[in-house]
């Protein structure tokens, strides 16, 4: 009975895609908060702007990126790292405001892995062109706990390697309100993101802004 509701109203069932051993795609499951994340997110933004860090290798990243939380990720030529500092400002990184912190929660919750409580949250700003290459995430602390992500704006051609840099990935449509949380085995699985193509979001404009909840420490 219930089931034949849902399937009477289109774009209402929560969908829950398995992408790997422990890597979950929630379509849609930041669309109840998005307005309240988008207002917390403008006032992290006007305190932490965005801003193109350098690699280790002293290339300018085309992904332009800020933090909030007690950690933000940094890179610079002296490497990459966790800080609770915004370099550019020598202040604490913005608060992670409540909203953040409780959908983090719940996606975690939906994908399998109860009680995670981010300690940073890395902001990133995708425009048309801006891509991230294949890498792996391990300048946390703790693999047990999984990696959450929010995607807002744009669509993205999000592509999932395996646990070799050489393992195929496969490619996955990220839109805006989707969220994946990336656990167990998965969470050390190479992944990147295709050049955003150029299109204008009814929202966000011509952009793309992907949050990324983790477990610094
Ligand atoms: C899979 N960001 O910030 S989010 C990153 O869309 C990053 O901005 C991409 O990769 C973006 O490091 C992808 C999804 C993501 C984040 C971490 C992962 C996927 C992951 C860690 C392990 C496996
Ligand atoms: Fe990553």
């Amino acid at each position: 009975m219930t089931a034949d509701l849902f399937e009477a109203v289109p774009d209402v069932r929560p969908s829950r895609e398995a992408m790997a051993d422990g890597a979950v795609l929630l379509r849609g499951f930041a669309r109840p908060v998005e307005s309240d994340l988008l207002a917390a997110l403008r006032e992290i933004v006007a305190q932490a702007p965005f801003r193109h860090m350098f690699t280790p290798g002293g290339h300018q990243m085309s992904v332009a990126m800020t933090n909030c939380g007690n950690f933000g990720w940094v890179t610079d030529r002296g490497g990459y790292r966790y800080d609770g500092v915004d370099p550019d400002t020598a202040k604490p990184w913005p608060a992670m405001p409540l909203v953040f912190r409780e959908l983090a929660l719940r996606a975690a919750a939906a994908g399998g892995f109860d009680g995670f409580v981010p300690d940073a949250c890395l902001i990133n700003r995708y425009e048309p062109g801006a891509r991230m290459s294949l890498h792996q995430d391990k300048d946390e602390n703790d693999f047990g706990a999984p990696i959450v992500s929010v995607s807002l704006g744009l669509p993205a051609i999000f592509m999932f390697g395996g646990i070799r840099r050489s393992d195929r990935p496969r490619r996955f449509r990220l839109e805006h309100a989707d969220i994946a949380v990336w656990g167990g085995p998965s969470r050390l699985f190479f992944h990147g993101v295709a050049p955003l193509a150029d299109g204008e979001h009814a929202v966000l404009g011509r952009q793309r802004v992907n949050l990324t909840f983790r477990k610094a420490r």
